[in-house]
Protein backbone atom coordinates (compact mmCIF):
# COMPACT_ATOMS: atom_id res chain seq x y z
CA UNK A 1 0.00 0.00 0.00
CA UNK A 2 1.32 3.39 -0.95
CA UNK A 3 0.66 6.76 1.16
CA UNK A 4 0.98 9.81 1.10
CA UNK A 5 4.37 11.47 3.10
CA UNK A 6 3.72 14.51 4.82
CA UNK A 7 6.51 17.22 3.23
CA UNK A 8 6.34 19.74 5.15
CA UNK A 9 6.75 20.09 9.13
CA UNK A 10 3.98 21.78 11.36
CA UNK A 11 4.32 24.14 13.69
CA UNK A 12 3.26 22.10 17.21
CA UNK A 13 1.61 24.26 19.88
CA UNK A 14 2.39 25.09 22.60
CA UNK A 15 6.27 24.48 21.09
CA UNK A 16 8.50 22.10 22.78
CA UNK A 17 11.90 20.28 22.95
CA UNK A 18 10.02 17.30 23.23
CA UNK A 19 6.88 15.57 22.38
CA UNK A 20 4.96 12.40 23.79
CA UNK A 21 3.37 10.28 20.95
CA UNK A 22 0.79 8.33 22.31
CA UNK A 23 -1.27 6.09 20.48
CA UNK A 24 -3.97 4.10 20.98
CA UNK A 25 -3.74 0.61 19.08
CA UNK A 26 -5.25 -2.50 18.08
CA UNK A 27 -3.30 -4.88 20.64
CA UNK A 28 -2.51 -7.41 17.70
CA UNK A 29 -0.75 -4.63 15.93
CA UNK A 30 1.34 -3.09 18.28
CA UNK A 31 4.81 -6.08 17.61
CA UNK A 32 4.62 -4.70 13.88
CA UNK A 33 4.61 -0.80 15.51
CA UNK A 34 6.91 -1.55 17.86
CA UNK A 35 9.75 -3.52 15.71
CA UNK A 36 8.81 -1.17 12.58
CA UNK A 37 9.96 1.56 15.14
CA UNK A 38 13.24 -0.06 16.57
CA UNK A 39 14.28 -0.33 12.85
CA UNK A 40 13.95 3.67 12.60
CA UNK A 41 16.18 3.95 15.56
CA UNK A 42 13.43 4.96 18.34
CA UNK A 43 15.13 2.98 21.41
CA UNK A 44 12.40 3.69 24.15
CA UNK A 45 8.54 2.78 24.13
CA UNK A 46 5.78 2.45 26.72
CA UNK A 47 2.96 0.28 26.40
CA UNK A 48 0.07 -0.20 28.73
CA UNK A 49 -3.22 -2.30 28.32
CA UNK A 50 -6.11 -0.06 27.99
CA UNK A 51 -10.16 -0.48 27.69
CA UNK A 52 -11.87 2.83 25.54
CA UNK A 53 -14.65 3.30 22.87
CA UNK A 54 -14.11 6.24 20.55
CA UNK A 55 -17.27 7.92 17.78
CA UNK A 56 -18.42 4.20 17.21
CA UNK A 57 -19.28 3.77 20.94
CA UNK A 58 -17.03 0.92 21.04
CA UNK A 59 -19.45 -0.77 18.07
CA UNK A 60 -17.35 -2.23 14.88
CA UNK A 61 -20.08 -0.57 12.93
CA UNK A 62 -20.92 3.03 11.99
CA UNK A 63 -22.91 4.72 13.23
CA UNK A 64 -25.42 7.05 11.23
CA UNK A 65 -26.10 9.80 13.19
CA UNK A 66 -24.65 11.94 15.97
CA UNK A 67 -26.37 10.35 18.80
CA UNK A 68 -24.73 6.98 20.54
CA UNK A 69 -25.29 5.61 23.39
CA UNK A 70 -22.95 2.80 23.33
CA UNK A 71 -20.26 2.48 26.14
CA UNK A 72 -18.99 -1.34 25.36
CA UNK A 73 -15.69 -0.46 26.38
CA UNK A 74 -12.75 -2.20 23.76
CA UNK A 75 -9.32 -3.25 24.48
CA UNK A 76 -6.87 -1.44 22.75
CA UNK A 77 -3.01 -1.12 23.58
CA UNK A 78 -1.91 2.48 24.43
CA UNK A 79 1.53 3.37 23.18
CA UNK A 80 3.70 6.34 24.19
CA UNK A 81 6.85 7.43 22.89
CA UNK A 82 9.42 10.76 23.93
CA UNK A 83 11.03 11.79 20.93
CA UNK A 84 12.81 15.05 19.92
CA UNK A 85 10.32 17.28 18.44
CA UNK A 86 12.34 16.64 14.54
CA UNK A 87 11.69 12.54 15.02
CA UNK A 88 8.03 13.45 15.60
CA UNK A 89 6.42 13.30 12.15
CA UNK A 90 8.81 10.02 11.25
CA UNK A 91 7.22 8.29 14.55
CA UNK A 92 3.91 9.36 13.27
CA UNK A 93 4.23 8.41 9.83
CA UNK A 94 5.33 5.02 11.29
CA UNK A 95 2.94 4.50 13.96
CA UNK A 96 0.00 5.08 11.18
CA UNK A 97 1.67 3.22 8.58
CA UNK A 98 1.93 0.33 10.73
CA UNK A 99 -1.41 0.18 12.52
CA UNK A 100 -3.68 0.90 9.94
CA UNK A 101 -6.02 -1.97 8.68
CA UNK A 102 -8.93 0.71 7.35
CA UNK A 103 -11.34 -0.92 9.20
CA UNK A 104 -12.90 0.59 12.48
CA UNK A 105 -11.30 0.82 15.74
CA UNK A 106 -7.45 1.22 13.79
CA UNK A 107 -7.31 4.06 16.79
CA UNK A 108 -5.68 7.44 17.09
CA UNK A 109 -2.55 9.13 17.97
CA UNK A 110 -2.27 12.44 19.84
CA UNK A 111 0.67 14.73 20.56
CA UNK A 112 1.45 16.13 23.72
CA UNK A 113 3.98 18.35 24.62
CA UNK A 114 6.73 17.42 27.38
CA UNK A 115 8.59 19.64 29.05
CA UNK A 116 11.61 17.54 30.27
CA UNK A 117 13.25 14.54 30.62
CA UNK A 118 15.58 12.95 33.15
CA UNK A 119 17.35 9.64 33.31
CA UNK A 120 17.11 8.28 36.57
CA UNK A 121 20.01 5.73 36.83
CA UNK A 122 22.46 9.07 36.37
CA UNK A 123 20.75 11.44 38.56
CA UNK A 124 22.39 10.75 41.96
CA UNK A 125 25.93 10.88 42.31
CA UNK A 126 27.61 8.85 45.19
CA UNK A 127 29.99 10.29 47.44
CA UNK A 128 32.61 8.00 49.64
CA UNK A 129 34.74 9.18 52.31
CA UNK A 130 36.74 7.01 55.08
CA UNK A 131 33.85 6.43 57.64
CA UNK A 132 30.48 7.25 55.82
CA UNK A 133 29.13 6.81 52.15
CA UNK A 134 26.19 8.84 51.43
CA UNK A 135 24.74 9.59 48.09
CA UNK A 136 24.00 13.46 47.36
CA UNK A 137 21.28 15.11 44.11
CA UNK A 138 23.03 15.70 41.19
CA UNK A 139 21.73 16.75 38.50
CA UNK A 140 22.29 14.03 36.13
CA UNK A 141 20.67 13.95 31.89
CA UNK A 142 18.08 15.74 31.47
CA UNK A 143 16.82 17.01 28.24
CA UNK A 144 18.40 15.82 24.88
CA UNK A 145 21.11 13.76 26.72
CA UNK A 146 18.29 11.69 28.50
CA UNK A 147 16.46 11.30 25.61
CA UNK A 148 18.93 9.96 23.90
CA UNK A 149 18.95 6.06 24.54
CA UNK A 150 22.64 5.10 23.42
CA UNK A 151 23.08 2.55 26.84
CA UNK A 152 26.49 1.21 27.11
CA UNK A 153 29.61 2.43 29.56
CA UNK A 154 30.21 5.24 27.64
CA UNK A 155 26.66 6.42 28.76
CA UNK A 156 27.39 5.74 32.19
CA UNK A 157 30.66 8.25 32.30
CA UNK A 158 29.76 11.72 33.08
CA UNK A 159 31.47 15.46 34.28
CA UNK A 160 30.05 17.39 36.95
C1 LIG B 1 -15.01 3.25 18.59
O1 LIG B 1 -15.59 3.09 19.64
O2 LIG B 1 -14.81 4.37 18.08
C2 LIG B 1 -14.46 2.08 17.83
O3 LIG B 1 -13.77 2.24 16.86
C3 LIG B 1 -14.82 0.72 18.33
C4 LIG B 1 -14.38 -0.39 17.45
C5 LIG B 1 -13.05 -0.97 17.84
O4 LIG B 1 -12.27 -0.32 18.50
O5 LIG B 1 -12.78 -2.11 17.47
Amino acid sequence: TVRAQSSSVPEYIPDAKFYKVEAILRPWRVSQVSSALLKIGIRGVTVSDVRGFGAQGGSKERHGGSEFSEDKFVAKVKLEIVVKKDQVEAVIEKVKDEAWTGEIGDGKIFLVPVADVIRIRTGIMMIYDSTLSFHAPFSGERGEKAERMTGGLSDMTFSA
